[in-house]
C-alpha cells in the first residue's frame, strides 16, 4: 500500500512568537510538498489561544513545558524555565512520538528549534531523523558557533572582531549576550548550547536566504554543512504558490486587525512610520519617552505597536495629544501593515523575522536594536544590504529624540531614501527568486524532503510532485 505522505515531521518550536512563526511557516511549505506535519505547542499556548488548522496534513499536538498555567511568566527565572522545558518537554515529546507509532503515517523526523538541542536526543531515542532549525541569521549562528568551539574569544579583546564572511564588527554589532556576557547568563548559555550537538544532527536548516548572507553561509558551511530554507514568510507575499496563505496564523497576542487597517487606508502613500519592537523587547522608560516625543514632533503619521505591558511607560496624554496623526495598537497585523502603500518606513528592533519581512516588502528601515541577535541584524541592514540606517546611542545608552528624528527624515525623504529603496527592491527580487521554483531555498527544501522521504523507502518518493 502506498503511503499518503512522503514523510511525517514533528516540529518543535521554542515557544515564543519569533520562533513559532518561522517554524509554522516552514511546516506549511512542507505540507504543500506532500509531507505531513505535526506542530508541537505548549499546553499553556493551547489552552489560552486554542489554535486550530483546517488542514488534515498540518495538526497541532500539545506538550507540557512544565508551566501549564502561565508559561514563561509562571517561571521564577529564565534558567528555571529552560530547565523544566527540557526535562518535562523531552518526556512530553517522547509521548507524542509514541502515541503516533501505530498510526498509518507515524512521525519520521523531528525538526527542533536550535534553542532546544535536546530535541535531537528525543529523536534518536526513537530512531528518528533529527533536523535542527535555526530561526536567526546565519551570521548570528556562526558567531555563536565560533565561540562555542573556542575559535572566537569572549569577552572579545579589542574594539573589532573579525568573523569570516561578515564585515568587521564592533562590540555593539555583536549579539548582545556576547558584547555583555553578564547581562543574561542563562540566555547566553542557551544560544551557545545550540551548538552542543549540532554536528550530530542529520540536517541543519537555517531560516535565511543564501543570497542575503552568501559569504557567511559559505564560511559556516565549511565547518558545518547547512541548508538555507528561508525566508519563512507566508506564500502570498512571495511565490504565491499558496495564495490563501497570508498570515502566520498563530499570534500569541490578541489581534484585532481592523482598527489598524481601517486607519491605514485613510493615509496617503508612504506617509506613515511603522514602529514596532516585536514581541519581547522592553524599552527603558526614558527611551520610550524620547521615542514618543520624536514621533510627536515628526512631520509624519505613525503607527506604533506598544504591547500592553509597555503602555504605562508612555507620556501622559500622549495618545490624546497625537491622535490626529498617530495610532497606537497593542499588536498589529504586521505583514499587512508592511505591505501597505501607506507605510514609508519601519522603525524596528531588527528582530530577524521583522527584518526579513521588511526586506520582502521593500520597506526601508530605521534600526533601533535592543538586545539578543538584533545588533548584528542591524549591521546587515545598514552595512551589507544598505536598506536602512541604525540610530546612534549616546554615552548614557539613550537614543535621543533628535537622533531618531534625523534618522526618520533621512529614511523618509531625499537621496538616502532613494538609495535605500532601490537597494531594497534589488534584495526583494533576490529573495523572491530564492524561494520560487529552482531558487536556492526551494532547492534546499527539496533536498531536505527528498532525504527524509528516502528513510521511508523508495515507494513514497514517487509521490513527490
Ligand atoms: N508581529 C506581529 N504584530 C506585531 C509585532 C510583531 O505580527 O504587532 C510579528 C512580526 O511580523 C514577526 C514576529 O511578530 O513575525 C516577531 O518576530 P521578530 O523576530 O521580528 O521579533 P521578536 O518578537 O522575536 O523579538
Ligand atoms: C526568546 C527567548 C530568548 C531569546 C529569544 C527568544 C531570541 O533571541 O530569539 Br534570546
Amino acid at each position: 500500500m502506498k503511503e499518503k505522505y512522503v514523510a511525517h515531521v514533528l516540529a518543535v518550536p521554542y515557544p515564543s512568537q519569533g520562533h513559532i512563526c518561522p517554524m509554522l511557516q516552514f511546516c506549511k511549505c512542507l505540507v504543500s510538498r506532500g509531507v505531513k506535519a505535526s506542530f508541537a505547542i505548549t499546553n499553556y499556548i493551547s489552552n489560552t489561544l486554542n489554535p486550530k488548522f483546517d488542514d488534515e496534513c498540518l495538526r497541532f499536538v500539545t506538550i507540557s513545558d512544565g508551566y501549564d498555567e502561565g508559561g514563561f511568566m509562571e517561571a521564577k527565572s529564565v534558567s528555571d524555565y529552560l530547565a523544566r522545558l527540557e526535562s518535562v518537554g523531552s518526556l512530553a515529546l517522547g509521548d507524542a512520538i509514541e502515541q503516533d507509532v501505530d498510526s498509518p503515517n507515524p512521525i519520521t523526523c523531528v525538526v527542533y528549534d536550535a534553542f532546544l538541542p535536546w530535541g535531537l536526543n528525543v529523536a534518536k531515542k526513537y530512531g528518528l531523523k533529527g533536523a535542527v532549525f535555526f530561526t536567526q541569521a546565519c551570521g548570528v549562528n556562526y558567531v555563536y558557533y565560533l565561540i562555542h568551539h573556542g575559535k572566537l574569544s569572549m569577552p572579545v579583546n579589542g574594539p573589532w572582531v573579525d568573523v569570516p564572511g561578515l564585515p568587521q564588527l564592533g562590540v555593539d554589532d555583536l549579539p548582545s549576550f556576547v558584547g555583555a556576557p553578564e547581562s543574561y547568563l542563562a540566555y547566553l548559555q542557551l544560544v551557545l548550547n545550540q551548538n552542543s550537538n549540532v554536528d550530530a544532527a542529520d540536517y541543519v536548516l537555517v531560516n535565511t536566504v543564501y543570497e542575503l548572507e552568501d559569504k557567511v553561509v559559505d564560511a559556516m558551511s565549511n565547518e558545518c554543512p547547512l541548508l538555507t530554507i528561508g525566508p519563512t514568510i507566508p506564500s502570498y507575499y512571495l511565490d504565491k504558490q499558496r495564495p490563501w496563505d497570508k498570515t502566520y496564523g498563530l499570534d500569541l497576542f490578541h489581534l484585532d486587525p481592523s482598527p489598524t487597517t481601517n486607519w491605514l487606508s485613510t493615509k496617503p502613500p508612504r506617509s506613515v512610520i511603522y514602529v514596532s519592537f516585536g514581541s519581547m523587547a522592553c524599552l527603558p522608560k526614558d527611551q520610550m519617552q524620547e521615542l514618543a516625543l520624536s514621533l510627536k514632533e515628526s512631520a509624519y503619521n505613525f503607527l506604533w505597536v506598544v504591547r500592553a505591558c509597555e503602555e504605562a511607560k508612555l507620556p501622559k496624554e500622549f495618545v490624546y495629544d497625537t491622535s490626529s496623526k498617530g495610532l497606537i495598537v497593542r499588536w498589529a497585523p504586521q505583514l499587512e501593515v508592511l505591505a501597505s502603500e501607506a507605510i514609508g518606513c519601519f522603525l524596528t528592533h531588527c528582530g530577524w523575522n521583522s527584518t526579513l519581512e521588511a526586506l520582502v516588502m521593500s520597506v526601508p528601515m530605521v534600526g533601533m536594536p535592543q538586545w539578543t541577535d538584533q545588533p548584528l541584524d542591524a549591521k546587515l541592514i545598514e552595512d551589507v544590504w544598505k536598506v536602512g540606517i541604525r540610530v546612534k546611542v549616546n554615552e548614557n545608552g539613550l537614543v535621543e529624540r533628535e537622533e531618531i528624528g534625523r534618522c526618520i527624515v533621512s529614511v523618509m525623504e531625499g537621496e538616502t531614501r532613494s538609495e535605500l529603496v532601490e537597494n531594497a527592491k534589488k534584495w526583494k527580487g533576490l529573495v523572491k527568486k530564492a524561494i520560487c521554483q529552482g531558487g536556492s531555498s526551494d532547492r534546499n527544501i527539496g533536498k531536505f524532503i527528498n532525504n527524509i522521504s528516502n528513510s521511508l523507502g523508495g515507494e513514497c518518493s514517487e509521490n513527490r510532485t
